[in-house]
């Protein structure tokens, strides 16, 4: 573990290395306890490099056995070395050749960083710093080299030796020992590195480019988990055919292959040709797995195979860079996902996503750039702004450039920078280039944090027919920049007719407004449009077009107009959500159980439920009310978590009583067949029905309903959506206890399935949630070491647990805290993940204000924190 010394890197202090390493030849002796790396670095000095210019290598927490410089042993006095770097000053003229060993405890690795091991798999995460805790080297995404790996280990406990690029080599060797031998002719950086070796099983199929190339895939999971890797390969195989259609971009080794296994700090890793994945995103089947498992699984599979392109050979030349390959890698499996499934449908996840976890970073005391100018543990820049905020920058570019100069655009930046690691700047240059344009000021949407609001104020002249928008944007100050500049924002609209068609109209200046786009790019703007018949409702921010808050006055009438006949799918399903929204932040401050609101309300969502017009999957999204969470942000200030909490079940039951009889003859009308099939539409149909499953269950105020469709489930979407209502409306009921039991005992051996148990008991809402998860903290399938146990159990709490984790008292924030603390002992990484659940801590009421302050700065006062935890909790105290 890294212990902070408060050191800070910045962007601007970017310069190139003095070294290159042009070749790294690694053999691993694997053993749990005394792993033996030999690694020989093909060195170079770079031209503009000062002659005396020392070689500083990173290392972290290594053990050096042995340094040899052109063949000749260094004596102790040639170097320095500490577990964390290696420096030799005196170095021949030209190239040279550098052989180091170090030794490793893979065993004792509990940070899942570098090489460790997980269930007896010897595995590697090396973004962004990992490889320096295998080996010493110049660990830095501008530093790249051709790899070529030898893997020596015990043939009985490790079958299965991988490494990147293509295999090359194997045999036996001495005392029941065998080797392998990878070569990977792709230059790369060191956070790319992979290894894995053991016991597993596999599957196999072949993927044929376009040019011809065949292509040898495998997925090595678990052994007996072989047919639950076949949904990942299918998905595998639909991502390589999409960037060759979509994108133009054919893979480039003789195999790829992906490994699942069961202890990883996140989703996954794009290690070049050898992805590693946590096996949650892997494994699936129907008994198991739920849909949104499936959709998981298909998107990250998608995401780690693009990044062979966006970030593997083109990647980043420092890491403030991330978002290059971050943020444009998640535009493109969004757009894999939406052509596979339903766009609209995918457009609201996306944007339900933005809202909930980059909104809250963005409006808090983490708030950052797209691109961060400055940061203390890099591992804490993969957030939801450098991703999710970095994917919506990406798509802005499409909208503004149109979408064929946007591929002419990618096109330019694949010729132009394979084989670089490549710049934001870069990136820009590119669009600019094909497109004529300048884009300097759109390039603030990298540059400066904080979510822009725009507000909108309309007037109507009806004898002319004239509609004019005033429209004002600003940026809310966030920490370190308190003063902003006017953005470049496309705001897509919609002038709506009664007939819920849109209405011809023309823009009275065309300057800034083109295919139903709105550039804004003055801090106030005025646009009219001219020639209007009628009226129209204002459909503002249509598919979501920039990531932005916005205010506009319209009337309860207007909003509820376009609430069912918007045109565009997602702003249909905003103007809902806003009124939804809305009406939720009133009653939470001030209770209105008989609101007429609510009523009209209820009727809109009745008449959603029945519109066959609508796909289930969106009518689902739309009978959703905004969660508590959402409620909070928007409310912003003084938050009261109970308050919300009320306010959202009153209208949910206000929602069942209104359509009680059409929800419950659409739920039965919706059941399937015994038969399954994962695909979007069926998916969305089981959406719907677990959701009409929940309004049944509040209107009928029985346990009965979910029971049975608990009982009668044939797959894990159907049978985990009715234990959550059980647990979440009837908690302490005999039904209730006796499912939880059941599904303990029905998978009980397979604890990603336990996961989803530990989750849906995190989550009961109540004054018996903090006991309930204390107690499962000493359940036997949980465990403190395993990362996705944590995150179902304890992160999940802090995160979807409103009035559990918010409780009054502060005790919910107390024993978050302690387990923050003991996470991080052993995993810094996780232990920071978590503890960003108190980013939003300044927006309670000022008495949960204070008991979240005070666990925050207990966390900071334990001595020698990592530096990811410290850099965590000192900018979240602010
Ligand atoms: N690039 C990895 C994330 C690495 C996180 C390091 N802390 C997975 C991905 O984004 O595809
Ligand atoms: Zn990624």
């Amino acid at each position: 573990m890294t212990i902070d010394t408060g050191k800070v890197y910045r962007l601007e202090d970017y310069r190139p290395s003095d070294y290159a390493i042009r070749a790294t030849d690694l053999t691993f002796r694997l053993d749990p306890h005394h792993t033996l790396v030999t690694v020989t670095l093909s060195i170079e000095r770079r031209e503009d490099a000062a002659l005396d210019a020392p070689l500083v290598l990173d290392g972290d927490g290594l053990k050096l056995l042995s340094l040899t410089l052109d063949g000749t042993q260094l004596p102790a006095g040639g170097f320095e070395a500490t577990p964390d770097r290696l420096t030799i000053a005196r170095l021949p003229k030209g190239s040279f050749s550098l052989v180091i060993e170090t030794e490793l405890a893979p065993e004792a690795n509990s940070a899942l960083m570098g090489l460790y091991l997980s269930n007896g798999v010897y595995c590697t995460q090396c973004e962004a710093e990992g490889f320096r805790r295998i080996t010493y080297f110049l660990d830095r995404p501008d530093v790249m080299s051709v790899y070529t790996v030898r893997v020596e280990a015990p043939k009985s406990s490790a079958p299965i030796l991988l490494s990147n690029g293509n295999p090359v080599e194997g045999g036996e060797l001495a005392d029941g020992w065998h080797y392998a031998v990878w070569h990977d002719p792709h230059l790369k950086p060191s956070y790319l590195f992979a290894l894995v070796a053991g016991d597993l099983g596999r599957i196999t199929d072949s993927f044929t480019t376009r040019s011809g190339r065949t292509v040898e895939l495998g997925i090595y999971v678990e052994k007996g988990k072989e047919a639950r890797a076949t949904y990942a390969m299918d998905a595998l195989k639909r991502s390589m055919s999409w960037d060759e259609e979509v994108f133009g971009l054919e893979y480039d080794l003789d195999v790829f292959n992906i490994v699942a296994v069961s202890d990883f700090n996140m989703g996954a890793m794009e290690n070049k040709g050898l992805n590693i994945f946590n096996d949650k995103y892997v494994l699936a089947d129907e008994e198991t797995a739920t849909d949104a498992d499936f959709a998981n699984i298909e998107a990250i599979i998608a995401h780690e195979y693009f990044h062979n392109w966006t970030g593997n050979r083109i990647t980043c030349r420092d890491w403030f860079q991330l978002c290059l390959k971050e943020g444009l890698t998640v535009f493109r499996d969004h757009e894999f996902s939406s052509d596979m499934r339903s766009r609209a449908v995918k457009r609201i996840a996306e944007v339900r996503t933005l809202k909930s976890l980059q909104f809250p970073e963005d409006q808090g005391p983490l708030a950052h750039p797209v691109r961060p100018r400055r940061y203390r543990e890099i591992n804490n820049f993969y957030t939801a702004t450098v991703y999710e905020k970095g994917s919506e920058v990406v798509r802005m570019i499409r909208t503004i450039l149109g979408a064929e100069t946007f591929r002419k655009g990618m096109d330019l930046y694949f010729e132009r920078h394979d084989g670089d690691a490549a710049t934001i700047e870069d990136f820009l240059k590119v669009f600019e280039d094909v497109s004529g344009r300048d884009l300097s000021q759109f390039a603030l949407w990298y540059h400066q944090a904080g979510t822009p609001h725009v507000s909108v104020s309309t007037a109507y002249d009806e004898t002319r027919g004239e509609l004019s928008l005033d429209i004002e944007q600003s940026v809310p100050p966030t920490p370190l920049e308190s003063r902003k500049r006017v953005m470049h924002i496309p705001l897509a609209i919609g002038l709506v007719g009664k007939d819920g068609s849109d209405l011809d109209a023309a823009p009275v200046d065309a300057t800034s407004f083109a295919d139903g786009v709105i550039h804004l790019k003055k801090r106030r703007q005025t646009v009219r449009f001219t020639g209007l018949s009628e009226r129209p409702a204002i459909s503002l921010n249509r598919g979501f077009s920039a990531p932005i808050t916005l205010a506009s006055e319209q009337s309860v009438e207007d909003r509820l107009f376009l609430a069912r006949h918007d045109s565009d799918l997602v702003a249909r399903w905003q103007a809902l959500n806003g009124l939804l929204s809305d009406h939720l932040i009133e009653t939470s401050k001030a209770p209105a159980p008989q609101s007429n609101m609510a009523g009209r309300l209820a009727e809109v969502l009745g008449a959603i439920a029945a519109d066959d017009a609508l796909e289930p999957a969106y009518r689902a999204l739309a009978l959703t009310p905004p969660s508590e969470a959402d409620v909070a942000r928007e409310i912003g200030s003084n938050i009261d978590p109970d308050a919300i909490h009320v306010a959202r079940n009153t209208l949910v039951d206000i929602i069942a009583a209104a359509n009680r009889e059409a929800f419950e003859a659409l739920y039965g009308d919706l059941q399937g067949d015994d038969s399954f099939s994962p695909d979007a539409e069926s998916a969305g149909r089981r959406a719907l029905r677990n959701v009409l499953l929940d309004y049944a269950s509040a209107a009928q105020g029985t346990p009965e309903l979910a029971a049975s469709q608990y009982r009668d489930a044939t797959n894990m979407t159907e049978r985990a959506a009715a234990l959550a209502v059980l647990a979440h409306r009837f908690p302490t009921e005999t039904q209730t206890v006796a499912a939880l039991a059941d599904f303990e005992a029905r998978y009980g051996d397979n604890p990603l399935v336990l996961d989803k148990w530990f989750q849906i008991q995190a989550t009961i809402p109540g004054e018996a949630a903090l006991s309930r998860v204390e107690g499962l903290t000493a359940h036997g399938a949980f465990s403190i070491g395993n990362p996705n146990r944590v995150r179902s159990l304890i992160g999940t709490f802090a995160s979807s647990n409103q009035t559990g984790f918010h409780r009054a008292d502060g005790a919910g924030y107390r024993f978050f805290a302690d387990r923050i603390i003991e996470v991080e002992k052993r995993n810094p990484q996780v232990a920071a993940r978590l503890a960003t659940a108190f980013r939003s801590w300044r927006s309670l009421e000022p008495g949960r204000q204070g008991h979240a302050r005070a666990e925050l700065a207990r966390i900071a006062a334990v001595p020698g924190l990592s530096t990811d935890l410290k850099d965590i909790v000192e900018r979240t105290l602010g």
